[in-house]
């Protein structure tokens, strides 16, 4: 696994999966036009290395989780499925029927030992530290036109909850105000929110460590839709299959991943707010300003020669498409355990997550494509899926055409069309109010009687067995000469 960005670097160039950009572009921008682009070609283009960003002699790397192969280099195996059968036998237990059924769990739990994080002394995130650092230094991108201002956008957010000490990270984009102070954009379902909750209501001030560019794996953990007060780097250390190292900020009293590229030491003031936006969001379209919460910046502490890890978000598909793929794919066999009748999940991408969901469920009894709707709309961020689209267990949630195709056929408008009220994501902009909306489930499985259909359903069109093992053999043939 990579110990840090510069590995994974260092793994993308030599698989030929980075472009490196020499020509001076503008973090002013330039680079966002430039990404925008490469992320637009098929398979969504390679990572970009832009070595000299105008006015600044600190790289900025982007697009690298931009591609389904480069989240599973990051994330070191071959296929997200691969890793979904890993979290599936980890989730599993089973009790070992001897001796050698025993041996064969040992890698297994070795696995677990990597979800506790250790503290180091000695950190590259340290090797410069500056206490009147200032965020100017720093190629921070403007990405889009009617951008309020430069925004970090790929930080981990660390904080504490102030009375239990259980820590959060989250990636939450910060809006530079001037050299020593941001926005704080953790929206209110999120876990630094909640902290934040907390430190208004002691009215104390919180403080927060920002993280740049630590290794992949940790930085996808980040972005992770974790269960509240499941910490990130319980996931990150299994990812890695090796212990995240910590070390001890300089100003604050919190814990940094050590092999981060910089990092930012600050905190946040009880009732302080500030106004945050406009951003170009990932929505593709322009989140209003609001009020946020103000970031102070103590420290900058870094690396000798650091890089600026960032991303930019905009029309889909970008990057974070594929980071959200990763999330599909682990969080499946989770989901599982609370749900084992769900066969597969997909957010694609023109749905930008919230926006969409198709599953595909083992329909047991009634109603059941239903009682599925109901338990997204009450699990962690699922509750902001404003469509759910339920099939059956035979139709692939991964062909968008085809569960297109299905929902044309097997609904019945009014019959089979959901609706309920609820909290929606931040970012909805269709809703009346803010972040309280309606959602839609469609149910589009086969209709049984014991829901009161009682006409016979149509039986799908599929060719004997005999007939298509013929084709494979004449197609195959023809295909050869006509080539
Ligand atoms: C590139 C990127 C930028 C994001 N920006 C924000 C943001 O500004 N505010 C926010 O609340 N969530 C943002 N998110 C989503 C959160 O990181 C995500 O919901 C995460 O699961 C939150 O973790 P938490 O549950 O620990 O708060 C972003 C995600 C990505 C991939
Ligand atoms: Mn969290």
């Amino acid at each position: 696994m990579f110990n840090d960005l510069n590995e994974f670097i260092a793994a993308l160039d030599e698989k030929r999966e980075l472009a490196r950009i020499t020509d001076p572009v503008s973090p002013d921008l330039e680079i966002c036009a430039v990404t925008d682009r490469v992320s637009k070609s098929p398979g969504g283009g390679p990572a970009l290395l832009f070595e000299r960003p105008t006015g600044f002699d600190i790289p900025v790397a982007l697009n690298l989780f931009g591609s389904m192969k480069r989240v599973c280099l990051a994330l070191g195996v071959r296929t997200l499925n691969d890793l979904a059968g890993e979290i599936e036998t980890l989730t599993t237990p089973k009790i070992p029927a001897g001796m050698i059924d025993a041996l064969k769990m040992l890698p297994t739990v070795n696995r677990l030992r990597d979800l506790m994080p250790r503290t180091v002394t000695d950190a590259p995130c340290q090797e410069v530290v500056r206490r009147d650092g200032s965020l100017e230094e720093l190629p921070i991108l403007k990405c889009w036109p009617e951008d309020g201002g430069r925004y970090i956008t790929l930080p981990l957010v660390f904080t504490k909850d102030p009375e239990t000490g259980v820590r959060n990270i989250g990636t939450y984009r910060m809006q530079v105000y001037d050299a020593r102070s941001t926005g704080m954009h953790w929206q209110r379902h999120k876990g630094g929110a909640q902290h934040y909750r907390v430190a208004e209501r002691l009215n104390r001030r919180m403080p927060v460590a920002v993280a740049l560019g630590p290794d992949p794996a940790l930085t996808y953990a980040a972005t992770a839709p974790m269960p509240e007060g499941l910490d990130e780097l319980m996931l990150a250390g299994f990812l890695r299959r090796d212990r995240v190292d910590l070390v001890k900020c300089v100003t604050i009293d919190m814990e940094v991943p050590a092999n981060a590229q910089i990092i930012l030491e600050g905190y946040v003031e009880p009732g302080e707010r500030r106004r945050e936006g406009p951003f170009g969001d990932h929505t593709g379209f322009y989140s209003h300003p609001d009020d946020y919460p103000v970031f102070h910046l103590t420290c900058i502490t870094h690396r000798k020669r650091p890089i600026y890890l960032t991303t930019v978000v905009g029309v889909p598909p970008m990057e974070d498409y594929y980071l959200g793929l990763a999330s599909e794919r682990i969080f499946l066999p989770l989901i599982r355990k609370t749900l084992p009748e769900i066969v597969d999940m997909h957010f694609p991408a023109a749905g930008i997550f919230h926006n969409l969901v198709l599953v595909s469920i083992d329909k047991r009894y009634p109603g059941h494509a239903r009682k599925i709707m109901n338990a997204f709309w009450g699990l962690g961020q699922l509750m902001f899926s404003k469509t759910i689209i339920v099939v059956d267990r035979d139709v692939d949630v991964q062909n968008e055409a085809e569960v297109a195709w299905i929902v044309g056929t097997h609904y019945d408008p009014e019959r089979d069309v959901q609706f309920t009220r609820g909290p929606v994501d931040d970012l909805e902009d269709a809703s009346d109010l803010a972040a309280y909306g309606s959602k839609m489930g469609i149910d589009a499985t086969r209709k049984w009687p014991s829901e009161g259909f009682t006409r016979p359903w149509p039986t799908r069109i599929v060719t004997s067995a005999a007939a298509a093992e013929k084709a494979d053999a004449v197609w195959e043939k023809v295909r050869r000469g006509w080539k």
